[in-house]
């Protein structure tokens, strides 16, 4: 019976040296050591046994069921070991690996030329400055010599709010306020939303977008104005740029004008890009009315001042050859990612 112990002790380790699954260990154990397996039929046959061989065998027979209990936990523990080891390794990230590029997003267009031209006049000293959208018709048509009959008030073009408050129809408004508050010198340009009363089309859309700029000091004369907006657009559309003066009128402006750059397309000849005018309309201007200085608190005798507005929906068209005016406020992004 010893030997017999002995055999299977033996035989269970080399059987369990050669196993490399779980489920092998675990039928290796039922076999050896299990409820009926070999160690539990020897120790049936115990009684056979003299009482002095008993406790000897017993004890062996114990040794052996220990043996092999921890040889299956050895062996098992070995296994969960090396499966943890194999998944590690499969699993294993390189957290230096450069990244997948996540989609970053990017300017507008409208933002690209607003931000060119802010810098270009920020450079010439000017500062920003913003203001409501919502107006009282004293700041946007009262106190810019817009009369109460002038077409411009007109249901039509304009949005009102109630009868003295409207949504702004040009930035101006901003300078009236600034003039209020401030003593001249003032250097100042004024980007933002204005609304008019208008239909949708490729040229036109109900909320676009201006940029008006004034200079109020002592001495400013027609000279000053030309000398900054042909820097302006030189700046803007390049240094060899050729630009013309045309008399124009705006009630809040006294000369007024409108500042035309040579076509780029054609040089002046005339071509589709300039509709065979040769030129192509950027901006208005003017020396600020006397009544606009006095209604603001500016002694007209004591000071002048020019200013000018643009809009920037037919800049950004102009630069981009973006044929339809829309395309800006309908955030598809295969228009918007072209820029
Ligand atoms: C334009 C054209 C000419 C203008 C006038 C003023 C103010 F407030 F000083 F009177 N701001 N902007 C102006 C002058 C705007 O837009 C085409």
């Amino acid at each position: 019976m010893k030997a017999k112990l002995e055999e299977i002790r033996a035989k269970a380790k080399e059987e369990l040296s050669k196993a490399n699954a779980v489920e092998a260990i675990e039928e290796l154990r039922v076999k050896y050591a299990g409820k009926k397996g070999e160690l539990t039929a020897i120790l049936k046959q115990m009684g056979k046994l003299s009482p002095e061989e008993r406790p000897v065998i017993g004890q062996l027979a114990n040794e052996v069921r220990a043996f092999i209990e921890n040889e299956v936990e050895t062996k098992k523990a070995e296994l969960a070991e090396a499966k943890l080891n194999r998944q590690l390794e499969e699993e294993k990230i390189d957290v230096t690996l450069p990244s997948d590029k996540s989609p970053l997003g990017h300017k507008h267009p409208l933002s690209v030329v607003l931000d060119e031209i802010k810098e270009i006049f920020v450079g010439m000293g000017f500062e920003i400055v913003e203001g409501p959208e919502v107006e009282y018709d004293y700041y946007n048509f009262e106190a810019l010599n817009i009369p109460k009959d002038h077409p411009a008030r007109d249901t039509q073009d304009t949005f009102y709010i109630t009868d003295n408050i409207v949504l702004r129809t040009q930035t101006s408004p901003v300078q009236v306020r600034v003039m209020e508050k401030k003593k001249p010198p003032i250097r100042i340009i004024s980007p933002g939303r204005v609304f008019r009363s208008d239909a949708v089309d490729a040229t036109h859309s109900p909320l676009f977008h201006q940029i008006e700029g004034l200079v109020v000091d002592k001495d400013i004369t027609f000279a000053d104005l030309k000398g900054t907006l042909e820097t302006f657009i030189k700046r803007l559309y390049g240094e060899d740029s050729v630009v013309r003066f045309r008399p124009h009128h705006f009630p809040f402006t006294e000369p007024s004008a409108e500042v035309d750059v040579q076509c780029f397309s054609c040089k002046g000849k005339g071509c589709r890009v300039c509709k065979n005018e040769g030129w192509i309309e950027i901006l208005g201007c003017g020396m600020v009315h006397p009544k606009v200085l006095e209604n603001c608190g500016i002694d007209p005798e004591e000071y002048s001042g020019f200013a000018l507005g643009l809009g920037l929906e037919r800049v950004a068209m102009r630069r981009y050859g973006v044929d339809d005016m829309r395309l800006f406020y309908e955030n598809d992004t295969r228009f918007l990612s072209q820029f």
